[in-house]
């Protein structure tokens, strides 16, 4: 243990502690700027700087461990002037058009900036000539407004295990950018925005489709059918204020209607629908010696995971599409049918936590007859914006609900959007159809939580025992892979694969949260309760006893895998 004083007060930490740990645990805070926690402790900003009382130079809190009897002083003059300088220094170089940034009012810099009083910047001169990179369908990068802070390089690498991001160049050259300065469409990048929701500025950003969405919905030839994921539900609240766990479903199912769309769907109804395809198929599998283990397939981004970097597993893949292709597929096959629409004038808009989910539905092989499932995919991002643009008070709306038959959903699809939730949802129907009855213990803890990597043993009868592992954040995507290409996992028959942590409740398109507040509040934990809460409430929490699924299934698919079933909703990858 370590004692020593901060700002006059003594405290006693564990060897090893940072000051900016120790100064939290003392509720005082210091700044910072290319700090996050465990994942990027670099010391490079400089904005975390303090005084040792005695020493020369000032340290950066972020990296400096705490010593016996120093005395750190968190705001002398000293340290403010130095905070100035290097604020200033960081801003002279930096795109300041923060009137027309996305992340205006949402940007660590320009909260600095506020909170350290920094009105006027001395250090006019030249300005890096960088450019912008918008051909990936999912992100684009800013150079111009980037601060070489290095949290998007960290997370790529270390969190999600891709590593398409690198410092390159010296000096006013310096950049953080794909390899041979190519565009992130060129490289082996899986489009989860990870980057994104962990940039403090405005570098990196989703590629807006909103003004695809308005079009669509200006276009009186068009129905414009919205279909919104598990996920977003747990938190677009938090981009008009409210607290995180806080599920706006009926807030977020009225505001759809406001902006005009013909039909408020939920991508939750396909949720349900790929648990009976992919757990019929998966017993399909068990019983007929098919390809095991076989790994879900409805996360984008490990989707393009496992094409760059082990298609030798793609016949592992369910060849279930996403419930956001199921929902769409179905829109334009079923739904148009029974409706009298003609596919070519329907429009399906998907609001996902995933910028990975842009790339997916322009993906060709995710098409009937012709017709893309999903025509636009917005992040829970844009649909705030544009909630907020179409002045919609979003605090005075009602709860209402989806409209019915394709917005209704059980609890088992709900908790899709939480890492082990897919699992949870297959094994709570698995388990009915194999017993043959109405099972009442169905919260399957043992898959839950934020754990990277969980393996379990599930009883789904008497005399079947799963043996499943469940893993999010490609990092540790990579070492289940691993693990598979070393046989290790040949007792294994199930796997759940997601590739952002947490889930999709933490995607990439979801609301942005800040470096500080990160490191108080597990946003993966958060958000997933908010899911996990409204699966306890909801009447019905099997997909196979959803009413609607069934009737879809009588009305149309026939039974689970049919030859219709297999046309619509599943598919094959093979980059
Ligand atoms: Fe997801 Fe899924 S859960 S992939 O995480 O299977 O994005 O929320 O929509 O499609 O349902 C995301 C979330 C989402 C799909 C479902």
């Amino acid at each position: 243990e370590i004692t020593f004083k901060i700002n006059g007060q003594e405290i006693t930490v564990p060897e090893g502690t940072t000051i900016l740990e120790a100064a939290r645990m003392k509720n005082i805070d210091i700044p910072t700027l290319c700090y996050l926690k465990g994942i990027n402790e670099i010391g490079a900003c400089r904005m975390c700087l303090v005084e040792i009382a005695g020493a020369r130079a000032l340290q950066a809190a972020c990296v400096y461990p705490v010593a016996n009897g120093i005395e750190v002083l968190t705001n002398s003059p000293k340290v403010q002037k130095a905070r100035k300088v290097n604020l200033s220094l960081i801003l002279s170089d930096h795109n300041r058009e923060c009137t027309t940034c996305v992340r205006s009012e949402n940007c660590e810099l320009q909260a600095l900036s506020k909170e350290l009083d920094v009105s006027d910047i001395p250090y006019q001169g030249a300005k890096s000539g960088h450019t912008i990179d918008d051909m990936s369908t999912s992100i684009v990068r800013d150079e111009t407004k980037c601060i070489l802070c290095k949290r998007c390089q960290s997370v790529c690498n270390q969190v999600q295990g891709v590593g398409v991001l690198g410092a390159v160049g010296r000096g006013f050259n310096s950049q953080v950018q794909p390899v041979f300065g190519r565009s992130l469409a060129e490289v082996g990048c899986i489009n989860c925005g990870q980057c994104i929701i962990n940039c403090p500025v405005g570098a990196l950003k989703e590629k807006s489709n909103i003004q695809d969405v308005w079009d669509a919905l200006n276009d009186p030839t068009k129905t414009v059918i919205v279909e919104t994921a598990p996920a977003v539900r747990a938190a677009l609240g938090e981009e008009f204020g409210h607290k995180m766990g806080e599920p706006c479903t009926g807030k977020m199912a009225a505001a759809l209607r406001r902006l005009g769309f013909d039909k408020v769907f939920d991508t939750d109804f396909g949720a349900d629908v790929t648990i009976m395809e992919e757990g019929y198929e998966l017993l399909g599998r068990l019983q007929n010696g098919g390809v095991l283990p076989m790994i879900t397939s409805c996360s984008p981004g490990w989707i393009k995971f496992v094409e760059t970097y082990y298609p030798q597993f793609i016949p592992n893949l369910s060849s279930c599409k996403s419930p956001q292709n199921m929902t769409g597929a179905l829109l334009k096959s079923h739904y148009a049918q029974m409706n009298n629409i003609d596919p070519k004038d329907m429009v399906v808009v998907s609001v996902m936590p995933c910028t990975a989910k842009k790339y997916e539905v322009q993906r060709e092989e995710l098409a009937v007859d012709g017709n893309q499932d999903v025509d636009i995919s917005i992040t829970t991002r844009e649909l705030a914006r544009m909630i907020k643009a179409a002045r919609i008070m979003y605090d005075r709306l009602p709860d209402e609900d989806f409209d019915p038959y394709y917005g209704d959903s059980t609890g088992a699809a709900v908790i899709f959007g939480a890492t082990g939730g897919v699992m949870e949802a297959a094994v709570r129907t698995l388990a009915d159809v194999l017993n043959k009855k109405d099972i009442k213990e169905i919260d399957y803890e043992a898959v839950r939580g934020v754990e990277g990597i969980k393996r379990a043993t599930v009883d789904v009868t008497p005399d079947l025992a799963v043996k499943v592992v469940i893993a999010h954040g490609g990092a540790n995507l990579k070492t289940v892979m691993e693990q598979l290409k070393a046989g290790e996992l040949n007792d294994v028959q199930f796997i759940e694969l997601m590739g952002c942590p947490g889930g999709c409740v933490n995607g990439g398109g979801q609301p942005i949260v800040s470096a500080k507040d990160k490191m108080d509040i597990d946003i993966r934990a958060e958000r997933a309760k908010a899911l996990y809460t409204e699966d306890a409430n909801k009447g019905i929490r099997k997909s196979h006893q959803n009413p609607s699924v069934v009737r879809l299934y009588d009305e149309f698919l026939e039974e689970p895998n049919s030859h219709k079933a297999h046309h619509i909703l599943h598919t094959t990858y093979s980059k």
